[in-house]
């Protein structure tokens, strides 16, 4: 898919989750760079700079976009020809989009090990590495059985009910609302992340701290399963995750919105669940808890706080 398109396709949501977010976007950076005519090696950096940019406009949210392009983009630090300099970007691609695939299977086969027959799970949004973690127990031949919300306003939950379904999980879907209704009934509930600050609060789809506050009340465990590049490096500057705040048609439509005028419409896509209403989080490296935030940061993406002095 061209630049263009793939920038397209994430920023409305055709593309969207944040670990295939990331590897859409380094796909897209490396059909670029194959294509990329430049005639030295700056104006190749300056162009694949140009072309990051882009990509890493489309959602501020995830931060699995910024770290897998600025994962791919360290390959042009140094280089002696703009062959050498693609053939860099190239691997380095490559390499992102096979680490983040096996990501999913080890954070599935760990995640996995959490849960038992007989349990109820319930999980919000869509998320691949959550969803993961539910399949590859079910093939295991472990018996349960999911709750799963219905995710206002983009309604993500049906692509979640479609694929248990296809499964064939014993499935309960609910509005978004009546998880508190049922949270009792729950033994486990699994989400995905789109980033992960350094104290260990999770950034995922909005109603996420809802139901982690309703879980935590209810004594019900919260796991999280997260590739190590959904932390976020910059968290330790003591900078914020933004939120995306998305269009209003998408809660309310416009016609009746303008009948309305003294009422304004507000649409976060994802909000903040604080670190103690999380009790694992698991990645492809092991199952953390979320205090262990920083050592992720630290080992894994290479950031050190002394560093930063
Ligand atoms: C998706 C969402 C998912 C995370 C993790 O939001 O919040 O839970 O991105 O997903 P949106 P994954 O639909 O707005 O992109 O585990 O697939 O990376």
């Amino acid at each position: 898919m061209l630049l263009s398109e793939t920038a397209a396709s994430i920023k409305s949501m055709e593309i969207r989750g944040a670990g295939r977010i990331a590897r859409a976007a380094v796909e897209a950076l490396a059909d670029y760079a194959k294509n990329l005519d430049a005639s030295d090696p700056e104006t190749f950096k300056r162009e694949m700079q140009r072309a990051a940019d882009i990509l890493t406009g489309t959602r501020p949210t995830a931060v699995s976009l910024p770290n897998a392009v600025r994962s791919v983009m360290r390959a042009l630090d140094s280089f002696e020809s703009v062959e050498a300099a693609r053939d860099a970007v190239l691997a380095r691609a490559a390499e992102f989009v096979d680490h983040s695939e096996h990501a999913v299977e080890r954070i599935a086969a760990i995640g996995a090990r959490h849960i038992s027959d007989g349990d109820v799970l319930l999980t919000h949004c869509n998320s691949e590495a959550a969803l993961g973690c539910i399949l590859e127990a079910h093939r295991q031949g472990k018996e349960f059985e999911v709750y799963a919300t219905e995710v206002r306003p983009r309604g993500q939950g049906l692509v979640t009910i479609r694929t248990l379904n296809d499964a064939g999980i014993r499935t309960n879907y609910i509005v978004d609302s009546a998880v508190r209704y049922f949270i009792n009934d729950v033994d486990l509930v699994f989400v995905g992340a789109d980033a992960i600050a350094v104290n260990g609060a999770v950034v995922n789809k909005i109603g996420t701290a809802q139901i982690a506050h309703a879980a935590h009340e209810a004594r019900t465990n919260v796991i999280v399963a997260a590739e190590t590049y959904k932390f976020a490096p910059r968290t330790i500057l003591g900078e914020l995750i933004e939120i995306e705040e998305r269009d209003p048609d998408e809660v309310l439509p416009r016609a009746v919105a303008e009948e309305l005028p003294f009422v304004q419409v507000r649409n976060p896509a994802f909000d903040v669940t604080p670190a103690e209403y999380v009790d694992l989080i698991v990645t492809e490296q092991g199952a953390i808890p979320p205090g262990l935030a920083y050592t992720v940061i630290r080992d894994c993406l290479g950031w050190k706080i002394e560093e930063l002095r």
